[in-house]
């Protein structure tokens, strides 16, 4: 047996002492010398390396195949991933992998790894290359549509997911599913001085033929409102940036067709991009004639009326008109310019967020495993955004905060709680370990009725709630919770909530209408009742209850009715007449008139609060049924740099992703524990003759511990607990027997010759 005794760093538990300054020393000795991974008991240490390291090789994959001894080869992310494959397939429990940890800090190269490795040991199957293809080609498709330049990540994930790869029962790879969460959807029409959109908008320009640019009146990035850059640089700054954005493009047109897009619904794609973007240029000014809003620039409303496949008439009612239906009756009203400009971004924003649903639902399709092999036995891989704290915080980092105090909910569980209540259970005395217990936060945010998610839900549905209201029943329910919620007197508008992780002060100016996010009615009936066949289908298909697609993905090719790419659109305005200056005139002769009509409509969108709170609900059960891993990943600096390690960041990111904690808990915890019955039978020959029979008992179990010269170990009513290097220490003495067994033998048989 090799048992190498360097290779006890690898695991930073087993050291003698460990603080928070020995901590940080060792990973950052280990980081000079690109060992970036190491091992924290159960919990895998990743730090982002901001350049290649070549531990990604074959060779390296084969060496981390059905692994016996962990400490035996470098900490690795392929460890975790061969673990998980070897322990699906011993205890047949399904198995997650939660990667947690700040933007930039390489969760997503992690689990592009873990993917890759799962596909690899758990090779065989004749069509396994062509599925582990699909799947790893997937990953660049949802960037383009998912991914954007920030501040901290130069190809930061704005959408959580949750990858699931699914086993049949003889451990081989049939398929996969990929659930994803809480898209940033405000990027699209709202982002901070130094980021960008979606990828997509850039590559989309770089890669289109002049052709394709001109049938969807495209020219240049800088033209569009969204994708302006701050300072008023221009988009493709250089010549290297074009080319890259158009190799990245034709890349993508190279997935896409191999992931089973055909022509028609690609050239649909770049039409509702297109779409997207014509709509955000629409600009509204106020018309002094019927005091509500109008349109400035017609153009792009016909433009996009026609690429809805919609009237522009209808369409420029939707933007400056509302109707609210009282008692059975609609009520219009005309808008103010804010309000018609909310309503042109709430219709991008949602464009966009049921294309990226219908990407995904397409992928799904195309990894979806055929039924007769479905087992249940799956390994999930969680990346999700971590925790955020920025000068301004509102709903979206809420939702972050809120999904990050969920996992460290589960966290906290299965390495603390769990832990302890074994333990307990078992009557192991004396062990108290104080942890972050972040549970009362999360009934704060969570619970029903009256959570604060809660109320958002509930003061959204009241017409005359702002957001000072909504911050004044925060304070009325929550005040009193002086640990976790702070009121701030001078800002009405903001609070401040004690995460796990540190305070965060929240401004709620947008939250009910972030939280509300439907569009009205009309706007939906407009686009339901489109020529486009793929418009109206992503909008009459239904949203789950977690707010994901339940479209047939392949619908627009059952009728090819589109009418998007049958001409391009014209740009001149009909007769000089301003379509949405009549149209205004029309909503307000109806409302002197006290014209009210009579209405009968329900609508299936969901409020964005109700849509997370379900799939956190769903996620937490997923994660809840399965055996986890937790994989902490640290960013080395802000500077995107290598060979740098600012300590006082890392500092800040071990105490908040709980490593400091796991540290002490696992020192003087006991990551090994077995039944008397299993311990005896693996070790019975350690202190009792191979043929004698020996009862399951503490005090047997006891006997072998004590001939193996073992300390610090504990007897618990039905189990014994052990150290991580007691399991090593158990099977070399095994070992030294089975030597002394043999030796034996063979010199009985010399006698006996
Ligand atoms: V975010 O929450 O999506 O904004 P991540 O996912 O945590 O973030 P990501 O995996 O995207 O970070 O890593 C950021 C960049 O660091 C990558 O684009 C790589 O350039 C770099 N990186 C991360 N991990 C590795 C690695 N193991 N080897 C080399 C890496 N470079
Ligand atoms: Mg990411």
């Amino acid at each position: 047996m090799n048992f190498n005794v360097n290779a006890t760093q690898e695991d930073l538990t087993l050291l003698q002492t460990l603080d928070e300054k020995t901590l940080l020393e060792e990973i950052q000795m280990r980081y000079k010398g690109n060992r970036i991974y190491t091992y924290i008991g159960d919990v895998l240490l990743s730090i982002n390396p901001y350049k290649d390291i070549s531990i990604y090789s074959i060779r390296h994959q084969r060496e981390y195949t059905d692994i016996k001894i962990r400490q035996a080869l470098p900490a690795h992310v392929y460890a975790i991933a061969d673990n998980a494959y070897q322990t699906l397939r011993r205890t047949r429990q399904s198995q997650t992998i939660v990667i947690n940890g700040e933007s930039g800090s390489g969760k997503t190269q992690n689990a592009k790894f873990l993917t890759q490795h799962i596909a690899f040991v758990s090779g065989g199957h004749l069509d396994i290359d062509e599925l582990e293809t699909r799947i790893i080609k997937a990953n660049p498709l949802l960037e383009a549509f998912g991914n954007a330049k920030t501040i901290a990540n130069d190809n930061s994930s704005r959408f959580g997911k949750y990858l699931e790869i699914k086993f049949d029962n003889d451990g081989e790879m049939i398929g996969a599913l990929i659930n994803e969460y809480m898209l940033e959807k405000s990027r699209i029409i709202r982002c901070s001085p130094g980021e960008r959109n979606f990828h997509i908008f850039y590559h989309m320009f770089a890669g289109l033929y002049d052709e394709q640019l001109k049938n969807n009146l495209l020219d240049q990035p800088d033209d569009h409102r969204i994708l302006h850059t701050f300072d008023g640089s221009r988009v493709f700054a250089d010549r290297q940036s074009y080319i890259y954005h158009q190799s990245a493009w034709d890349e993508l047109m190279r997935i896409m067709t191999t992931v089973g897009f055909n022509e028609e619904q690609i050239e649909t794609l770049i039409a509702l991009l297109a779409a997207i973007l014509h709509i955000a240029d629409i600009e509204f000014a106020h018309d002094v004639e019927t005091d509500g809003a109008y349109i400035l620039n017609e153009n792009c409303l016909e433009v996009s009326a026609e690429f809805l496949g919609v009237d522009a008439g209808d369409l420029a009612r939707c933007f400056i008109s509302s109707s609210q239906i009282v008692r059975g009756e609609e009520i219009v009203m005309l808008k103010t310019v804010p309000q018609a400009e909310d309503t042109r971004d709430a219709l991008a924003v949602s464009l966009y967020s049921r294309v990226f649903a219908w990407i995904v639902r397409r992928i799904n399709l195309m990894l979806m495993p055929e039924r007769r092999y479905a087992t249940g036995q799956t390994i999930g891989i969680l990346d999700m955004a971590g925790f955020e704290d920025f000068n301004e915080n509102s709903f979206e980092q809420l939702c972050i905060n809120t999904a990050n105090e969920e996992l460290q909910f589960f966290f906290n569980f299965y390495v603390f709680r769990q832990e302890l209540d074994e333990y307990s259970q078992e009557g192991v005395k004396g062990k108290t370990i104080k942890y972050t217990d972040n549970g009362a936060i999360l009934e704060m945010l969570l619970q029903k009725p009256l959570g604060l998610f809660d109320i958002i839900n509930e003061e959204s549905k009241i017409r005359t709630a702002t957001d000072l209201t909504l911050a004044e029943k925060f304070n009325k329910y929550f005040s009193a919770k002086k640990n976790i919620y702070i009121k701030i007197k001078s800002k009405p508008l903001c609070f401040t909530i004690n995460h796990y992780a540190g305070p965060v002060t929240y401004g709620c100016g947008g939250f009910l209408e972030k939280n509300r996010h439907t569009l009205s009615h009309n706007l939906l009936d407009c686009l339901k009742m489109s020529q486009s066949q793929i418009v109206s289908d992503l909008y009459a298909a239904k949203l789950s209850s977690t707010g994901s697609l339940q479209m047939n993905p392949d619908a627009p090719m059952r009728n090819r009715q589109s009418v998007l790419y049958k001409k391009p659109p014209s740009l001149n305005l009909k007769n000089n007449q301003s379509i949405s200056k009549k149209a205004g005139k029309q909503v307000k002769s109806k409302m002197s008139k006290g014209i009210v009509q009579t209405l009968d409509r329900t609508t299936n969108s969901k409020t964005l609060s109700s849509q997370f709170t379900n799939s956190l609900v769903e996620l937490a059960s997923k994660l809840h049924d399965s055996q986890p891993t937790f994989i902490r990943c640290i960013k080395p600096n802000s500077m995107k740099q290598s060979n740098k390690f600012d300590i006082e960041l890392v500092r800040k990111q071990l105490k908040y992703t709980g490593v400091m904690e796991v540290i002490r808990i696992r020192k003087s915890g006991y990551p090994t524990r077995i039944s008397h019955r299993q311990f005896i039978d693996l070790y019975k020959i350690i202190a009792f003759n191979l043929t004698s029979k020996v009862e399951p008992t503490g005090s047997n179990c006891l006997k072998i511990l004590k001939a193996t010269n073992l300390h610090q170990f504990e007897i618990g009513k039905t189990k014994v607990f052990l150290k991580h290097y007691h399991t090593e220490l158990l099977v070399r003495k095994l070992d030294d027997i089975g030597w002394k067994i043999v030796r034996v033998q063979k010199q009985a048989r010399s006698y006996l010759a």
